[in-house]
């Protein structure tokens, strides 16, 4: 029986040292290294599978620092979604998905393409400075996709995540797919 499968680009952004590059190493199971190291680019390649269907996700690591948004451009051009991370106990980075990272996204990729919001717990005994009810409400007025709560370091809640996002785009093609089908059968 043949597998089906598809393909993704996902870019993930949000400010420096939020956690975005420790989530996605999480993910393609390269953990250990503790050090921070700022990101200028990198690109990873993971796989997830969604009701019997394996979906692979090629991941655009982008820099936080705000002025970096030449380098992002590109990766973002070339996204089919697009994750925003913010650190839960730093409230400044939260303040920024409004005022810094929707804005740039919408400004390289237009309305069309699905944002979904992630908030990472960074250290435990730290207290957290935005509150999930905060977050779901900007998600709702921004006309977000969705928004995950979880620990970066934790392989089954990034899972959860990224098989979340495979489920998504597999819908979004679904959809313009029946499209273009509707149009040449006319
Ligand atoms: N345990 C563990 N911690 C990590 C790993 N990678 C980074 N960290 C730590 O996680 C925190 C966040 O780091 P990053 O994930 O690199 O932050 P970032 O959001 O990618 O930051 P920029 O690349 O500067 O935009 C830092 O305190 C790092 O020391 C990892 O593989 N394992
Ligand atoms: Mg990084």
């Amino acid at each position: 029986m043949k597998m089906q499968s598809s393909y993704l680009r996902c870019s993930v952004v949000g400010d420096a040292c939020v956690g975005k590059t420790r989530l996605i190493k999480t993910f393609v199971g390269e953990k250990g290294d503790e050090k921070y190291t700022p990101t200028i680019f990198e690109n990873y390649h993971g796989e997830t599978m969604n009701r019997g269907k394996t979906t692979s996700i090629c991941l655009y690591d982008l820099p936080g620092q705000h002025d970096f948004n030449q380098m992002r451009k590109f990766a973002l051009k070339d996204s089919n979604l697009v994750l925003i991370c913010y650190d839960v106990q730093r409230r400044k980075s939260f303040d920024n998905v409004q005022s810094v990272w929707i804005p740039e996204i919408r400004q390289f990729l237009g309305k069309s393409v699905p944002i979904v919001l992630v908030g990472i717990l960074s250290n435990k005994t730290d207290k957290r400075s935005v509150s999930r009810s905060e977050a779901i409400k900007v998600t709702s007025q921004m006309l977000l996709q969705n928004y995950f709560e979880i620990d970066g370091e934790d392989d089954v809640e990034v899972l959860c995540l990224f098989s979340y996002i495979a489920s998504i785009t597999q819908k979004t093609k679904k959809r313009s797919l029946s499209f273009m089908k509707r149009l040449f059968m006319k």
